[in-house]
């Protein structure tokens, strides 16, 4: 649609809506058969034979993951979707990302992204390509070039620390992300704060066959300067440290160590840190892998020695700690009693216990500060109003063969955010159109509610059961973690142990494992770990030794607190459950917009669109009740005082005031315009618009009519100047 050439009355865009050739329909509203789910997957996949791995459900974006790369992410089409309406061109995730930049602009309020799928589906990918349109087409002045640089250079070095190979996916996300891009009201992008959530840390200790440890340690030993390996003790062979071989899998075809090792030092470099700053973090990356080679004896008595000097030396060099007390913390515990300090020896799984402690703790702790560091990079100081636009991108849902508390905490995660994704559009467009006394039929659908309740609810949830058990006294252990979760929740719906499988799911059960039945599926979980994991404790001494450490970096990651709180640290899931409360409060507070990812087959195979899978996926994110929300509901809703306000210079009966009841002045403005009975209907306090094309045509209609006004005006006042 050109501009200009709107004629009002007849609203309907035919050639750029309706494009039903082979590629199929770009917008699911406008699909026929829409209430098949069969005619839905039709629909996608011939689009995805064609390459076009987007499509619409009105605003919302479902994207395909092509596994190939696509020539539709050049600067071209980044010009090419600036500043143009939704439906003008085929449906891509600039549009998406223009969209909420220009509505957040006219309407001066805050917005957030949420891009939500499985593992795998194409969330990061998808991120960072409205990162990159934010970055390269919004105005730009020298001054901010800067903070938009560091911005984009943020995503190398978050992805080498906190991205690791797993069985779904080469480079998944392992923390969860949220970002806010700071616009001021220019229009320009002037800074942004990264939030992050729980960073699985076991991986750093821990691999499954097939999956690697964190990017960041291949980069390094593969992609180091031989100057700086030989500074850190290290050799040019990731086979020599335990801590990363255990997956057996450390060359991985789809991706270049070597060249990702200077991108992300490039990228240090852009978000500031200087020579002093990479050494200390290159310092803390080198001592874990030390430290996983660190081994131990049994002496005579069955405890724990040293079995070589050689890697402890460089743990001690590298975190600047003392080799005797290091050496000391690995075998030693010290326990306070009364007022003397008694030392007792580890056996060596204790001492091996107390290491990867030690390692997990270093690296999580150095994540955050990195975390922190890139936000001080970020930061816009200027106290000028602002208004963001959020990008949330967590781990996606996620089973593997074994499951543990991490996927426990991911696919939690994700039963959040499709609650959210319920309550924002499925429930409360539905409850609003009651409350507006709108005629309406509801649509059903599932509500995951039960699910998250399961796993949160005070009390009574599995979170709550589990962190009983950790501060119990005696003889708490998963097994007994297990015992109250049968006794507690055996009859729920959605929850499965040993001794019920078989009348729920039919599928057998291991003795130690549960299963839950997410809305995306069933896992099934080991309890093995649990209550360690979310207990998460570090011995006394080593912490200790860690405030003491010369590092400046572990300096701030291990602060010296005055007096130990007594008060007991929240667990883990604890705090994972409160932050993502936060989260939920940061989100509701803005306008919503949603990319929801497919996964197009489970062998990263290009150009194969695996049906089962896609409708599994298509189901379970309730896209189908999703359109049919969408088509018998209204794309756009506004109060009578805004739209009036707005377009009442459209009218000669509203222009320049309005004297009457708002619902009355809109009313007439409508009707001027030649909105067609079934275009709109008028609520309680706003008016529903169905189509989002009459409110673009009305927009159009609108920038024609400013212009004239405006030229008008300058006629008029032309003499006085
Ligand atoms: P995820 O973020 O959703 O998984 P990614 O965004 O990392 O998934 O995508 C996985 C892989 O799919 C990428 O590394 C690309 O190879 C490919 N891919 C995804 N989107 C595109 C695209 N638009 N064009 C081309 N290739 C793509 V996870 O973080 O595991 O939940 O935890
Ligand atoms: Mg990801």
């Amino acid at each position: 649609m050109q501009k200009g050439k709107v004629k009002l009355g007849q609203l309907d865009l035919e050639g750029a809506l309706i494009a039903r050739d082979r590629v199929g329909i770009q917008d699911f509203v406008l699909l026929d058969a829409h209430n098949s789910e069969t005619a839905f997957l039709d629909n996608l996949k011939k689009r995805f034979t064609e390459d076009l791995i987007y499509t619409y459900i009105g605003t919302l974006l479902i994207s395909v993951n092509p596994y190939k790369e696509l020539d539709i992410y050049t600067k071209k089409q980044m010009d090419l979707y600036m500043g143009v309406n939704f439906f003008e061109l085929p449906p891509h995730i600039y549009a998406l990302a223009d969209n909420a930049y220009h509505t957040m602009l006219s309407e001066a309020n805050n917005h957030f992204i949420l891009i939500s799928g499985e593992s795998g589906a194409g969330k990061t990918e998808a991120s960072k390509k409205i990162l990159q349109y934010y970055a390269v087409s919004c105005p730009s002045s020298t001054l901010l070039d800067t903070v938009r640089d560091r911005m984009l250079m943020s995503n190398p070095v978050l992805e080498a620390f906190g991205n690791a190979k797993t069985m779904k996916n080469d480079n998944s996300s392992r923390f969860g992300k949220y970002m806010d891009i700071q616009f001021d009201i220019q229009g320009d992008a002037v800074g942004g704060h990264i939030l992050s959530y729980l960073l699985e840390k076991s991986r750093v200790v821990h691999q499954n066959h097939g999956e690697r440890n964190f990017h960041i340690f291949y980069q390094l030993v593969e992609g180091g300067e031989e100057d700086l390996l030989r500074q850190l003790g290290l050799e040019r062979d990731t086979k020599r440290y335990c801590y990363l071989v255990q997956g057996e899998c450390s060359n991985v075809s789809s991706i270049n160590d070597k060249n990702d090792w200077k991108t992300v030092k490039n990228a240090l470099s852009v978000i500031d840190f200087d020579a002093s700053d990479t050494e200390h973090l290159f310092g803390i990356i080198s001592s874990v892998l030390h430290l996983g080679n660190v081994h131990f004896d049994r002496d005579t008595k069955g405890y724990a020695i040293l079995n070589s000097n050689a890697a402890l030396r460089w743990v001690s060099k590298l975190l600047g700690v003392h080799v005797q007390v290091l050496h000391g913390a690995l075998t030693f515990r010290k326990i306070e009693a009364k007022s003397e300090e008694v030392l007792s020896p580890y056996t060596v799984d204790h001492a091996i216990y107390a290491r990867d402690a030690l390692a997990k703790a270093i690296y999580d702790r150095a994540f955050t500060w990195l975390v922190n560091r890139i936000n001080e990079s970020l930061e816009n100081k200027d106290s000028e109003r602002k208004t963001v636009i959020g990008l949330l991108d967590i781990y996606g849902f996620e089973v593997f063969t074994a499951n543990s508390f991490e996927q426990f905490c991911i696919n939690y995660c994700n039963e959040k955010l499709q609650q959210l994704f319920i309550q924002l559009t499925l429930k409360a467009e539905q409850e609003e159109y009651e409350a507006e006394g709108i005629g309406w039929e509801p649509v059903q659908f599932f509500n995951n509610k039960i699910i998250c309740d399961l796993v949160e609810e005070k009390h009574r949830g599995i979170i709550s059961v589990l962190d009983e058990e950790c501060v119990r006294p005696g003889d708490a252990t998963d097994l007994t973690f297990l015992e109250k979760l049968e006794e507690k929740m055996g009859n729920h719906p959605h929850f499965v142990t040993h001794k019920l499988a078989d009348k729920k799911t039919r599928k057998s059960l291991e003795r130690g494992d549960f299963r839950l039945l997410h809305y995306a599926g069933e896992v099934t979980y080991c309890v093995v770990g649990f209550i360690d994991k979310n207990n998460d404790l570090l011995y006394k001494n080593i912490k200790d030794m860690m405030r003491l450490s010369k590092n400046p970096i572990i300096q701030q990651c291990f602060p010296a607190t005055k007096a130990e709180s007594r008060r007991r640290p929240e667990t883990v899931a604890t705090q994972f459950k409160n932050s993502l409360l936060r989260l939920t409060e940061i989100l509701t507070a803005k306008e919503a917009w949603y990319v929801r990812c497919l996964k197009s087959n489970d062998n990263k195979q290009q150009g194969k669109f695996d049906e089962v899978l896609v409708r599994h996926q298509v189901k379970y994110l309730g896209l189908m009740e999703h359109l049919r929300v969408r088509r018998a509901g209204f794309a756009y809703r506004r109060k009578y005082e805004v739209f009036l306000k707005r377009y009442k210079p459209l009218c000669p009966a509203t222009w320049p005031h309005w004297r009457g009841v708002p619902s009355e002045g809109v009313e007439k403005l409508v009707q001027h315009l030649g909105y067609q009975p079934d275009e709109y209907k008028m609520g309680r306090t706003k008016i529903f618009i169905r189509y989002a094309r009459t409110l673009f045509a009305t927009e159009d209609a609108f920038e024609i009519c400013k212009h004239e006004l405006a030229t008008k005006l300058q006629a008029k006042y032309k003499g006085y100047k």
